[in-house]
This record gives structure tokens, sequence and C-alpha cells, in this order.
């Protein structure tokens, strides 16, 4: 079964959590985490190789987040984001210095660090802007039908990607949105933010960000199959 997951953050236990409670019950899942795998939380490097080994074990499909694509930047990976403004400034003002503690040194080394790591630098050149099948579409911030032609179609480096990375839903989004009767799945938003701490199901759209940096906030995941949802012990 396809299962979608929210914005980790480097909650590295909330990650486990989520992920044992799946594969106690499916033994054959295609996952797709919806961004933000880095920042504010305490274990982003944990975080990032458990992912690696995950994708060997399992399909899973890596959404970029506005967190991730900042480092993108910084990393110069092959396609991503470009933004002009400084993305370390960005960052350190929305919890990069934990990202950099987790790998062990400062937030002006994390680039060579990260550069210095086959794996880990594979992995954040990898993420994709957007997840598109016949009945899922998966996106970090809100889906836009012109800006995802243009990330999918042009994906070497792409200016200003406001909606899918960066922008939030509105209620009538929620209430309206739709791709064809595919389920649209967000992260980017915690659901704290539309006074709920539990995934928000919309007609199409499915909010799944619970929020796991905010105090009592959790990791959330989705199974597109059932609509069962798994929340972080
Ligand atoms: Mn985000």
């Amino acid at each position: 079964m396809r299962w979608i997951i929210g914005d980790i953050h480097g909650y590295f236990d909330k990650l486990t959590s989520v992920l044992d409670q799946i594969l106690a019950t499916d033994s054959e899942p295609t996952f797709i985490f919806l961004g933000d795998y880095i920042d504010r939380g305490p274990d982003s490097k944990k975080v990032i190789t458990r992912l690696i080994n995950l994708d060997k074990e399992y399909k899973c499909h890596f959404l970029m987040g506005n967190h991730d694509s900042m480092l993108c930047q910084m990393l110069d990976t092959s396609h991503g984001e470009m933004m002009n403004y400084d993305p370390l400034d960005c960052l350190m003002r929305n919890g990069f210095a934990n990202t950099a503690s987790s790998y062990g040194c400062g937030p002006n080394e994390v680039v060579d660090v990260i550069k210095a790591d086959a794996d880990h630098f594979a992995f954040f050149d990898s993420l994709k802007f957007l997840y598109v099948d016949e009945d899922i579409c998966a996106v970090h911030g809100i889906f836009d039908e012109t800006a995802a032609s243009e990330a999918l179609y042009h994906p070497k480096k792409v200016y200003a990607l406001d909606y899918l990375l960066w922008s939030r839903p509105t209620e009538s989004y929620i209430n309206s949105m739709r791709y064809g009767d595919r389920i649209l799945y967000h992260g980017h938003s915690p659901t704290q933010l539309y006074n709920s701490d539990k995934v928000i199901f919309g007609p199409y759209v499915r909010m799944v960000d619970t929020g796991s940096f905010l105090p009592g906030g959790t990791l959330s995941a989705i199974c597109h199959e059932t609509s069962i949802t798994v929340t972080s012990n």
C-alpha cells in the first residue's frame, strides 16, 4: 500500500515510531515523503541516514520541502529552487543550528560535510518537487498546475517555487482543490494552523503535517488505499 508521510524536521524517534507501526502491518509498503527532513529537531543526520537505508529496502519517493530546498541551493545540487536571498540566513532563523549539530559541525561547514558524504549528497540531489500517479498527487506546499508543469518539465534550476514549496492551503483550497480525481496530499502547513492536531480530510485534499516540531505535535502518515492514519507515539 502507499503511505504518505508528513514533515519529519529532524525528529528521528517520531520517524522510527511511524515506520515501525507501518511495517508491522504492511510488508510491501511504498512510501511517499512530503519533504522537510531537516531543521528544528535534534537528529537531522540520523533521519537522512534512516531514509537512505529505507530506500534500499522499499520503494520510496522523496519530495523536496522548502527547508531541503534552501540546503539544496547551498549544496548546488543538479536541480532545485533558486532563491534570491541568502539561504543560510533564512535557514539559521528556522532551526538549522540543530541540523549542523547533528552533522557534528558548525552551520558554515554543513555543505562541505554533506558533499564529503556521497550518500547524503545523493539524497538531497534526488529530491523531487512533485509526485503524481493515476490517483495521487503529493506536494510540500500547494498544488498549482502551471507551477507543477514548470517543475516537471524544466526541472533543472527553477525560480520561485512559491506554490509548490512555500504556500499554505486556504480553507477554500482544502474544500475545493482538485486535480482530476486524484487525492492531493500536502505537508508544510501544520494542521495546528487549522485548529486540528490530526490529519485533515477535505473532499480531495489531505493535510498530513501534524506539527512534529510543535509542543505536543506529532509525525503522521496516511495510507492512500485505506485512509488509515498512523501517528508517532
Ligand atoms: Mn515546509
